[in-house]
């Protein structure tokens, strides 16, 4: 007999509509072995694919952005990114001596503004003093992404510079950071200028942001884009050049009704970056208005008004023209268009040659196109890397030849001055002119401010063409600054170029020497050309490189 508590189990087997058992497999290892070879490989595949859709549809969680107020806003959508952000791997530090002593005049001038000038915009390395201009701390914002594509932010390893060396500098990177997160506030009651503070600063932002990933500069971008934007409540869209960024009210700069071409056309690298980082639209839609209502002007030879702006970079439009088409992913074909027309102008109106030697150079045209003035700023040797960057993305290859012909004259204007540095303007010998020399600079002219076109169409070049001339000459020029630039508590720009017994330091170290200027020499110097590779990143007019995206 059973007690209460003792069963016996009884096995049901599991019949199919025959009602004959079915039989379970012992195991799946089992069932597995007796797929045949073609059922496994689908599997394998089938596996593979639904493991990437999977990766594909996750929201990332990483590019959640914040308003000023901290509420969240929209996700990025990296799905149209051709370049990556976080590309630190490749920032290995410097390689060879000339990238060491590029560091080493980092670091020099970093620790010179850093007693005299921390926080303010640009320091003044002979009194011990600074300089504010829009007091928004210009040379950290600048340079911090020198200093990471210098590979010495915290963490990098670099193998091939003493350690303590680089514990310095690591310390000069989490200093920047620091004081970007806990000081650059947009809340001065000043007026600044849009053009600036967007290559510069917007730029700056935007830069080391797509390099880190760290989304502490995104927000401090955003909340500058907001306040930058009542610059384009006009009529024509065409925006007004000084904007206050605590009351956010716009105006015409002082001399002038108008706003400077060149200016309102060298801001929609950075604008539509911010769009596309931010997943918000109105950045972009702000300077796309630009772009059209330009396109649809009437040119001459497709060539905009030389006098335009007198201080910075008049051809800067032509340089925006290509670089948004890049930017784009070379889908929005009327950029490509006016460049080209643009450079066929600038080739039928512009170009002229010196006597006795015929160096090329681009002179300017006064309005009327019938006064020919044949003086160059230094601003416009900027053109022969814009040139070659066009050349290298399929553009005709006789823009190449016009970049080497006027890269030698930039050279020529260095070589000929006996401190090897070029003063801001040159003017050259044609036909009916007073002088014998193929070069000549008026004194008022003969200042050097540390500035970088030169060397900036140098990296370009040998980017295309791995000619080590153009690694020898930026190295000339580099001796030169450290001969005649450099001073005890960093670099100072100098009056006076043609006579180095007596240069006439003039107390000023701007924050393009360090966001520029050292920037391009550290990466003419790379070993490696696929250091901020220009098939990923288009540098912005402040050489800070944003990514190329494909529409
Ligand atoms: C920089 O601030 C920028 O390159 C700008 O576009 C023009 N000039 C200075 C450096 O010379």
């Amino acid at each position: 007999m059973m007690s209460k508590n003792e069963h016996i189990s009884v096995r049901i087997p599991s019949f199919n509509e025959n009602y004959s058992e079915i039989r379970r497999p012992k195991s799946y290892w089992r069932a597995w072995n007796q797929l045949s070879r073609f059922q496994r490989s689908l599997i394998y595949m089938l596996v593979i694919i639904s493991f990437f859709m999977v990766l594909y549809f996750i929201p990332n969680t990483d590019n959640v952005i914040l308003n000023v107020d901290g509420s969240e806003r929209t996700t990025i959508n990296r799905n149209v990114l051709v370049g990556e952000s976080k590309h630190d791997e490749v920032f290995a530090g410097p390689t060879n001596d000339r990238q060491r002593a590029i560091v080493e005049a980092f670091r020099h001038a970093w620790t010179g503004y850093k007693k005299f000038a921390w926080g303010h915009d640009n320091l003044k390395p002979i009194s011990e003093g600074y300089s504010e201009w829009f007091g928004l701390g210009l040379t950290i914002v600048d340079s911090i992404d020198t200093i990471y594509i210098m590979g010495l932010k915290e963490g990098t390893i670099v193998d091939s510079i003493d350690t303590i060396y680089i514990m310095g500098l690591k310390e000069e990177y989490e200093d920047a950071r620091n004081w970007i997160e806990e000081h650059l506030h947009f809340t001065n009651n000043r007026d600044v200028n849009l053009f600036e503070v967007t290559i510069r600063v917007l730029g700056g932002l935007l830069g080391i942001y797509h390099l880190t990933g760290d989304r502490m500069f995104l927000n401090k971008a955003l909340d500058l884009g907001d306040r930058l934007l009542p610059s384009f409540a006009t009529e024509t869209g065409i925006p007004y050049s000084d904007i206050n960024l605590f009351t956010k009210t716009a105006h015409p700069p002082k001399w002038s009704p108008d706003s400077s071409t060149a200016e309102v056309t060298t801001i929609q690298l950075e604008f539509r970056d911010l769009s596309r980082a931010s997943g918000d639209p109105k950045y972009e839609n702000a300077v796309r208005k630009i772009s059209e209502h330009i396109h649809n002007l009437h040119k001459q030879d497709g060539l905009v008004p030389i006098f335009i702006n007198p201080n910075s970079g008049q051809f800067s439009y032509y340089e925006y023209l290509l670089k948004q088409w890049l930017q784009t992913g070379k889908t929005i074909d009327f950029f490509r268009d006016d460049y080209l027309q643009a450079i066929d102008g600038i080739q039928k109106s512009l170009v002229k040659r010196t006597l006795p030697n015929g160096f090329l150079f681009l002179g300017e045209l006064l309005a009327g196109g019938k006064d020919f003035k044949p003086k160059m700023d230094h601003l416009t040797c900027f053109l022969p890397g814009t040139l070659a960057l066009g050349t290298h993305h399929g553009l005709p290859t006789s823009h190449l030849k016009l970049a080497e012909e006027l890269l030698t004259t930039c050279y020529q204007t260095y070589a000929q001055q006996p401190t090897f540095l070029a003063p801001e303007i040159t003017y050259f010998n044609i036909p009916n002119s007073e002088n014998t020399n193929d070069i000549y600079v008026k004194t008022n002219d003969a200042h050097n401010l540390l500035r970088p076109e030169f060397i900036e169409s140098l990296w370009y070049m040998h980017q295309l063409n791995g000619n080590s001339t153009y690694q020898d000459w930026g190295w000339e020029i580099f001796q030169a600054f450290e001969k005649y630039t450099k001073v005890t508590n960093g670099y100072t720009s100098i009056g006076n170029v043609r006579n180095a017994a007596a240069v006439k330091p003039k107390d000023m170290m701007e924050s393009f020497f360090l966001g520029e200027t050292l920037k391009y020499l550290y990466l003419l110097f790379g070993d490696d050309p696929k250091v901020l590779d220009l098939d990923r990143y288009v540098l912005n007019s402040e050489a800070h490189p944003l990514p190329v995206y494909n529409s």
